[in-house]
């Protein structure tokens, strides 16, 4: 199974992944819908939609803080730093849903980061944007502007960042395998980035433990974890080099 994709990511000229929360769960960052996820311990209703953040911007920030420190402090695992490695022999195109920016800690440089980046923050009502590392004093933060700031990520019912969401539909159409690894594939549009590499005749392979929406359209699927998966895939990889 291994050596068959291995055979086709060798004559890819584009591999495209679209990742999701289960890439990362082995480096401790909690999934949203796994059994350990955080829609299961929190209401997404109350912390991620731009009314519950006006309803109240502190307790959102406290579970985007928590969130913050536990990000910042995970590194990268084998899954991540596998296709970095592969990045390093062929042409590789990461889509993620993730805000966490493991991918390029891990040292992947094509990176659509489709749902934001808790590292980054934003004012609500002018065009200021930074990166923040260190955690913040007072509970929200405040513009200069003097009103308040946010996570730059993406919440229910908020568009993707338009030219990222169009590079990354690009990039699905055009790629001859897409690796789909630990997304439930339930929140849209991402979930539609499979569609379109279909369309296009790509191969489609899928790292997950468990089933998804789009598993009976694969041409494989591999029901083990990221960071075991992955690496044993470029290992078969590096074998043909
Ligand atoms: C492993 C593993 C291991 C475990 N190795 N695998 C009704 C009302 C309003 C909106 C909608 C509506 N119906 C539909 C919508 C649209 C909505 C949507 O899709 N909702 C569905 C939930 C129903 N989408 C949106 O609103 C999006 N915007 C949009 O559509 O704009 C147009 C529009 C506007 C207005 C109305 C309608 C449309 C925006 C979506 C933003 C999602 N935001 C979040 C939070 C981001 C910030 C943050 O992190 O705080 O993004 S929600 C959360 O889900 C997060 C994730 O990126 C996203 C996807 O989750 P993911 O990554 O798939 O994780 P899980 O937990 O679901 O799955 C993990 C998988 O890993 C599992 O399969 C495991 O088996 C596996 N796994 N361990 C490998 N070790
Ligand atoms: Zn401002």
């Amino acid at each position: 199974m291994f050596r068959r994709i291995a055979d086709k990511l060798h004559q890819a000229e584009k591999i495209v992944f679209v990742t999701g929360a289960g890439i990362s769960q082995e480096s401790g960052i909690p999934t949203f819908r796994g059994k350990d996820g955080l829609w299961r311990k929190y209401d997404a209703m109350k912390l991620a939609t731009i009314d519950a953040f006006y309803e109240n911007p502190k307790i959102v920030w406290e579970w985007y803080e928590e969130r913050r420190k536990n990000i910042l402090a995970a590194k990268p695992n084998p899954g991540h730093l596998a296709m970095a490695e592969l990045e390093k022999h062929k042409p590789v195109h990461v889509l993620t849903q993730n805000i966490d920016g493991m991918h390029k800690r891990a040292g992947n440089t094509k990176v659509y980061e489709l749902h934001g980046s808790i590292i980054t923050i934003k004012c609500t009502v002018c065009d200021f944007k930074d990166t923040v590392m260190t955690s913040f004093s007072e509970l929200p933060p405040v513009c200069k502007c003097g009103n308040i700031l946010r996570p730059d990520v993406v919440w229910f019912g908020e568009s993707l960042p338009q030219n990222v969401w169009h590079a990354a539909i690009q990039q699905a159409s055009s790629c001859d395998i897409m690796i789909v690894v630990g997304t439930s594939l339930a929140v849209s549009p991402a979930n539609l980035l499979p569609v379109y590499a279909q369309q296009n005749g790509a191969i489609m392979v899928e790292v997950n433990p468990e089933e998804t929406p789009m598993s009976v359209s694969m041409d494989l699927s591999i029901r083990s974890s990221a960071a075991k998966a992955l690496p044993e895939l470029l290992l078969y990889f590096k074998d043909k080099l």
